[in-house]
């Protein structure tokens, strides 16, 4: 639906924006696609979508604040059930068929497979299901450009599975369980940003988030003149989940350090400033000032979008950058290059890191009228420098998971 946006913010296309297929038209290549593959009609279609992250990064996991949104980038997974108790899962974007035997050890080699096998698992052990299904997976959200494209699998497979078994499942339980996919089956442990996102989203609403109290608020965004560009730095660091795990580890530390020192603090967000100074060691200090800082300008920035107050939301977003370079060590060359550049332009109020860090995206607030001149002038710069092409994206802010039954599938 970038086409939308574009007309919405009267933008000359730009050929360095990425086009995409509507989620109709996603649906509508799911049961084609499934007919064709396994010879019968998919019983249902479950879709989740991506997410961006404004502000509040590297805070989930620890009961602290984000403001996101979920984006009209989706994957779309077409089930049926299968009289046997294997799973076929064909993904159109990889073009390749994986079968998972809940009984063999063997099992395939293909990287998303650990997401099927993960979300089967963990589905039969905590609902007590034997049933196998075929499934066909097709999306457009970026896989690997940072805006969690397995998350989104993972709430559309899990919501899929659940439905089509007949099992109530909240909001919440359903991204925990996905997040659990994540940690069990991908080694990451990761918080609950993305998944949230996914599942929460609301059409024309940033979400603001609060992990210590599972909670959302959804914050209206709606501008003519400011839009979130979103650039994708085409820089993957292979010790990403790695560092991302040291990161989880330093800060868990620092909060035992804490709990030790000080009776009132139980919880990270019982943290404030003035307990920094009895950390004698200068990395958890530092974590640890991120992640306060981190959660202030996640309170000033709902506030910021309230008012309409960009240019502050730019200077939060600049902050942000800062205090993940600087005290959370998660940017990178290449990242930092980027976000000078566009902040060096006269349309960005702002630019930061988004997403776990050591490569991928950043997030800039941008004066629409100045969208393309922006991308000229950046992507020239990082090309002449790292001999790289930076792709960019504009997002529409849409509602989060569904699923869609057989009943429905006359109307679309
Ligand atoms: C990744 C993780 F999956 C999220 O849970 C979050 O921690 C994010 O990095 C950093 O804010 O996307």
């Amino acid at each position: 639906m970038n086409y939308k946006l574009e007309a919405k913010h009267n933008l000359q296309h730009s050929s360095r924006i990425k086009e995409t297929e509507s989620l109709d038209k996603l649906i509508e290549n799911c049961q084609t696609g499934f007919s064709n593959q396994f010879e019968e009609n998919c019983s249902l279609i479950s879709y989740a979508p991506g997410r961006i992250n404004v502000l509040g990064e590297h805070t989930d996991y620890n009961n602290g604040l984000s403001l996101s949104g979920a984006i009209n980038r989706w994957v779309v997974v077409g089930i049926s059930k299968r009289r046997d108790r294997l799973v076929k899962a064909f993904s159109s974007n990889f073009n390749q068929l994986i079968t998972y035997d809940p009984n063999s050890k063997i099992q395939d080699n293909k990287a998303w497979r650990h997401f099927i096998e993960g979300g089967c698992r963990i589905m039969d052990s905590v609902y007590n299901i034997s049933s196998g299904y075929n499934l066909y997976i097709i999306g457009n959200v970026p896989i690997g450009g940072g805006v969690s494209s397995s998350a989104a699998l993972c709430i559309a497979l899990l919501r899929g599975i659940a439905h089509i078994n007949q099992i109530q499942l909240s909001d919440k339980n359903l991204a925990t369980l996905a997040s659990k996919v994540e940690h069990q089956d991908v080694n990451v442990k990761s918080g609950l940003l993305d998944q949230y996102s996914s599942v929460w989203g609301q059409k024309g609403h940033l979400l603001s988030l609060d992990f210590k109290y599972q909670t959302c608020s959804p914050i209206s965004f709606k501008s003519d003149q400011y839009a979130f560009l979103i650039t994708d730095s085409k820089v993957k660091r292979a010790l990403a989940n790695t560092a991302y795990t040291d990161r989880v580890q330093e800060t868990s530390l620092a909060l035992e350090m804490l709990k030790e020192e000080f009776i009132s603090i139980a919880n990270f967000r019982d943290i404030e400033e003035k307990h920094l100074g009895l950390i004698s060691e200068l990395t958890p200090r530092k974590r640890l000032r991120h992640y306060i800082s981190e959660n202030e300008r996640v309170i000033k920035g709902v506030g910021a979008i309230t008012k309409g107050d960009y240019k502050f939301l730019g200077e939060l977003l600049n902050e942000s950058h800062d205090s993940l370079k600087n005290d959370y060590e998660v940017s990178c060359n290449e990242i930092d290059f980027l976000t000078q550049k566009l902040r060096d332009h006269d349309g960005c109020l702002g630019s930061r890191i988004m997403g776990g860090g050591f490569g991928g995206c950043c997030i800039s607030i941008v004066k629409v009228e100045q969208i393309n001149a922006i991308i000229q002038a950046t992507s020239q710069a990082y090309e002449d420098h790292f001999e790289l092409t930076p792709d960019f994206f504009l997002y529409d802010l849409v509602d989060g998971a569904n699923v869609i039954t057989q009943d429905f599938f006359a109307d679309i």
